[in-house]
């Protein structure tokens, strides 16, 4: 422990790595562009700078908190230089704000009307690049990059991918990925992860709301909505609503009112992945084949394990995720002229990640030829679509779901998180479904915030290991632990995001720690307040299996080959 004086303030530190985190603590909402606690410090955008009591200058997350310091944060000198580098980077910066798919939550628009800055000196040099448009489901806008490398560590550090790098020299220097490839022809999974980190409109989300009002105009149109666990937990805040709470009802009722015929929750679908997994997960455990079992539920996981280590692709479920089960059944469900009444059934699928964009046009994710999720949107598109229809959203009363899918269960709902659909599966085996059941599930070890959990549990006097990994840079740890033979698993979860689809590619950025914790309970909470917690107690799930299921399970639920 120690102290420092901040302002004129004498301000207490304890185990903070940086003089950064201590001004932040003391309430100084320092700016930076390039500093995030969860990679490694890079120092580059030098807008942390202060001045200390003898005139010298440096960058606050560069530098040890030392006992006996003294800080100027705001001194003269230090706005002026402050001001003086966002100036140079709007100089070399495509500023076309109001039309910027990131205007209103990009951070250098927001540090140029804090700084004051009405008019840039200095002349854009810059020629004009083309945009990357390559990859299904992000975008990258040359023109806006400003050389943070933001992007370039969260790829290599979190995902352990490295998809991106720094390119060329001075003017010309770029992040991008090597060999001037565009995003297609690398190993880039779509995670979406480097837009999240991304402070301006350099990395972005490849849209398609359009698409879904076109759909919602076409009068010859049946366009039908599904949206994932995590998207109810991320919609709130951005209309004022309390960080994390669960809003599934007002998005079932905005939904409506947007002009969606039908309004569905993937939490029913991920029951059915749940019924499917755990039937595939015995079979394998009988025959001791094709252990550890995969998930196969986050399609960015997906394709990594199918680029970076191809002879385990056995091993992945056979399962289609639970956006492609839904769409399938969906489609299904309308495919005969008699239900379909002569109109076109659109499925649109309301995610909390890039890469689901990427899924909907995987070959397998294709029935009898036809695609089964039609458009993918992201809560970030969702909540500009929502701005854009002027619907209070506070206001609306919380409509139910749509029948006959209109449910599902608790442990559809904590797919969201990380060890979610762990934990769902482990309730299915649980001959119990009381409450103190539940909580003995809960305390298996799927649960918390740790990027690799490992723990056994016992099945029918079989113990089993588990493993529960999220972010891809912790996957691949986990995969070399399987392949030295260091590890035993039998189920293995990997989440490509860390902390699971929460924090997904598509969700709003900048989520800071409150943010982060706020989602995860907020699906906790919604698992808790309902009654039906076990995937194979819903009962729209098991009456599905009399019906339009019967015979079809494998062709609609289950991908062929990967
Ligand atoms: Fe996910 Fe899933 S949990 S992958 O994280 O299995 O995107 O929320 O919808 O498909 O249910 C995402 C979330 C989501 C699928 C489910
Ligand atoms: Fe890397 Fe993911 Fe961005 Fe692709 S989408 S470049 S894998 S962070």
């Amino acid at each position: 422990m120690g102290f420092m004086t901040i302002d004129g303030r004498k301000v207490e530190f304890t185990d903070e790595k940086n003089v950064l985190s201590v001004i932040r603590k003391a309430g100084i909402n320092l700016p930076t562009l390039c500093y995030h606690s969860e990679v490694s410090t890079f120092g580059a955008c030098r807008l942390c700078t202060v001045e200390d009591d003898r005139g010298r200058t440096f960058a606050s997350c560069s530098e040890v908190p030392r006992d006996g310091m003294v800080i100027y944060t705001n001194s003269g000198r230090i706005k002026k230089y402050r001001k003086l580098i966002v100036e140079l980077l709007l100089s070399a910066h495509c500023r076309d704000c109001t039309t910027c798919v990131k205007s209103g939550e990009c951070v250098l628009q927001d540090l140029a009307h804090r700084m004051n800055i009405t008019d840039v000196r200095f002349q854009n040099t810059r020629e004009i690049r083309p945009l990357d448009t390559s990859s299904p489901s992000i975008v990258r806008d040359p023109n806006k990059c400003i050389l943070c490398g933001d992007c370039v560590r969260a790829c290599s550090e979190i995902q352990g991918l490295g998809v991106l790098g720094f390119a060329f020299r001075g003017t010309d220097a770029m992040a991008m990925p090597a060999f001037n490839k565009t995003l297609a022809e690398t190993d880039c999974v779509s995670c979406g992860q480097c837009r999240i980190y991304c402070p301006t409109g350099a990395i972005s989300i490849k849209t398609h709301m359009d698409e879904v009002w076109e759909a919602i105009a076409d009068p010859n149109t049946r366009v039908v909505a599904q949206v994932a666990p995590a998207v109810r937990v991320a919609v709130g805040d951005a209309f004022g609503l309390d960080k994390g709470n669960s809003v599934m009802g007002k998005l079932v009722a905005v939904l409506h009112r947007m002009g969606f015929d039908e309004v569905y929750d993937t939490a029913f679908s991920a029951d059915l992945t749940i019924m499917e997994e755990s039937k595939e997960f015995l079979e394998r455990l009988g025959d001791s084949s094709k252990l550890p079992l995969f998930t196969s539920c986050c399609p960015a996981w997906v394709k990594f394990l199918c680029d970076q280590y191809p002879e385990y692709k056995d091993n992945l479920s056979t399962c289609r995720s639970p956006q492609e089960m839904f769409s399938a059944v969906i489609k299904e469900y309308y495919r005969g002229y008699e239900k379909n009444q002569g109109k076109k059934t659109v499925v649109v699928s309301i995610m909390p990640c890039t890469a689901k964009k990427m899924e909907a046009i995987r070959p397998n994710s294709f029935t009898h030829g036809e695609q089964n999720t039609d458009i993918v949107i992201t809560t970030t598109e969702l909540i500009r679509m929502i701005k854009n229809s002027g619907i209070e959203f506070p206001t609306l009363i919380p409509e139910a779901c749509d029948m006959p899918f209109g449910f599902g269960s608790g442990a559809g709902v904590i797919f969201g998180v990380t060890g979610g659909v762990t934990e769902a599966m482990l309730r299915r085996f649980a001959d119990k479904h009381d409450k103190a059941t539940m909580d003995t599930v809960a305390e298996t070890g799927a649960r918390g915030e740790e990027g690799i959990k490992e723990f056994s549990v016992t099945y029918k006097g079989i113990p089993l290991n588990v493993c529960v990994a999220s972010g891809l840079a912790n996957a691949q740890k986990v995969m070399e632990k399987i392949k030295s033979g260091e590890a035993h698993y039998h189920i293995v979860e990997i989440m490509a995001c860390r902390r699971g689809c929460i924090m997904g590619g598509g969700q709003p950025p900048r989520a800071g720690d409150r943010t982060k914790a706020a989602r995860k309970d907020g699906l906790y909470k919604a698992d808790n307040v309902t009654s039906i917690r076990k995937a194979d107690e819903n009962p729209l799930v098991m009456s599905l299996y009399d019906t339009l299921l019967k015979g079809k399970e494998h062709e609609l639920l289950h991908n062929d080959s990967y």
